[in-house]
């Protein structure tokens, strides 16, 4: 549906509401906010506007909602399903300036903050007072919590820790007419009504834009070792995983990586891994708050793997060698990014079932001719699926990629899994929803979208057409 245009006077009242330094129409000023970390895709919103307080996002969302004009609301813009593209134009709403840590409440362990606080700045600044704020999406050093809670963003801490959904406890919302929620409170336990905290956790931006959010915080675990562990075959490292979990060890990390996987980031970062030519690697973390029990755990950890057939595992107990192991495995994404064209699938699978989900995808991306990079998030079943488009024709990419995507996702969903386990549907996986959700499920979604946003403004055509 076409909306109205963003006219001049339209424009002369954002201006008003937020101040002319922080509304853009320019397109070099505009740029930036065109697109995020998705693929190469790119739209360019009619306004971008930055508010600064609630109060200013409740005014343009009044006046958008008078007007008829889509709002796509936008954190740190890495998001990996193109959840913040103004795909119908409209009013680009940034929370960039939005950068306020608003308290750190030692006591009762919680921390309240604008959506624009960098994930990392937060960390860095609870871990001052010696408290923890768990999730750390690999982006964690330029995404924003208004972001992680849209996405429900995960990471590799998930294993242990769970995702942005399990620390988020009262959240500010405004509405899409401008109306201002406060859902939740500082209580660990809390069922006054609906859990509506949790309803705009993962919602995308399409029910409200959050204005303020009140994580949960632990006290930090002074004690951290990390493990990488080669294996000849994808089965042996697999299999490993999930006997960890089996015999009651908690790793906070434990990630796995394929070889192809391993090379692309070792190639990216000029710096090498043991038996980076094994056919899988897992790099395993633990932490906690007894050293002694950090390091019997690491150990045995490794004995495990070894029983499995593991190659070699090599353990990192200074801070300065279990970096340059992580920083390898957080050039992955970025690395497969640089090398081709691709599309990005997060599908997520029961933890036992991840080495069919593998097998599986190599058959059918063989079968297509097209070639995949998996990665991922083992400890939890989240594996990352890079297709690569390489030298193929545009006519060939177009052709053989969303059949594959099709088959890959029905794989994932015999499996019990799901299409997205933490990028979000977003814009593209869109069309992959009906996979995974029956007709009547995804009938309450869009019921709920419609309650909230009876016009169908904010992130329009994201999730599902609006
Ligand atoms: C990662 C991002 C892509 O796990 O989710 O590296
Ligand atoms: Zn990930």
């Amino acid at each position: 549906v076409p909306h109205p245009p963003v006219d001049s006077v339209t424009v002369a009242e954002l201006r008003q509401i937020c101040g002319a330094d922080f509304v853009l129409t320019d397109r070099d000023g505009m740029q930036p906010f065109a697109h995020d970390f998705t693929e190469d895709l790119l739209y360019f919103p009619e306004v971008v506007v930055r508010p600064r307080t609630t109060a200013e996002v409740q005014a343009i969302m009044r006046l958008a909602y008078e007007r008829e004009i889509p709002v796509t609301p936008r954190g740190g813009g890495t998001g990996l399903s193109g959840g913040a593209l103004p795909v119908r134009g409209g009013i680009l709403l940034s929370v960039d300036r939005m950068t306020s840590i608003i308290s750190i409440d030692t006591e009762n362990m919680m921390g309240v903050v604008e959506p624009g606080v960098i994930t990392q700045v937060y960390q860095e600044a609870v871990e001052a007072q010696g408290l923890f704020y768990p999730p750390d999406p690999a982006s964690r050093g330029s995404c924003t919590l208004g972001g992680n809670v849209a996405e429900c963003a995960g990471g590799p801490r998930a294993a242990k820790y769970g995702v942005t959904r399990d620390w988020i406890y009262a959240l500010d919302v405004v509405m899409p007419d401008g109306r201002l929620i406060r859902t939740g409170s500082q209580c660990l336990k809390d069922v006054t009504g609906y859990n509506l905290t949790q309803l705009f956790v993962g919602s995308e931006g399409t029910l409200g834009v959050v204005t303020q959010i009140t994580t949960r915080l632990m006290t930090l675990p002074p004690f951290r070792q990390t493990l990488l562990v080669a294996f000849p075959t994808m089965e042996s490292a697999l299999a490993v995983v999930v006997e960890i979990f089996r015999r009651g060890y908690q790793p906070s990390a434990c990630e796995f990586m394929e070889r192809d996987a391993i090379a692309v980031a070792v190639e990216r970062k000029g710096q090498d891994v043991p038996h980076a030519d094994a056919e899988a690697q897992l790099l395993i973390e633990v932490d906690g708050f007894d050293a002694d029990l950090v390091e019997t755990q690491l150990f045995t950890i490794g004995e495990l793997a070894m029983e499995h057939g593991a190659i070699e595992v090599t353990v990192a107990q200074e801070p300065g060698k279990q970096k340059q192991l992580w920083d390898i495995r957080r050039a992955v994404g970025e690395a497969v990014k640089s090398i081709s064209i691709y599309k990005e699938e997060d599908a997520v699978v029961p933890r036992k079932h991840i080495v069919s989900l593998m097998r599986g995808v190599a058959a059918i991306t063989r079968e297509h001719g097209i070639h995949a990079i998996c990665y991922g998030h083992a400890g939890d079943g989240n594996i990352h699926i890079n297709i690569l488009k390489k030298e193929m024709t545009d006519e060939e990419w177009n052709d053989r990629l969303p059949g594959a995507i099709n088959r890959i996702f029905e794989l994932t969903c015999s499996l019990g899994g799901r299409i997205s386990g933490e990028h979000g549907i977003g814009f593209t996986q869109r069309p992959y929803l009906p996979i995974a959700l029956s007709g009547d499920e995804l009938a309450v979604m869009k019921q709920i979208k419609q309650a909230l946003d009876p016009k169908g403004l904010l992130n329009p055509d994201k999730i599902f057409l609006s």
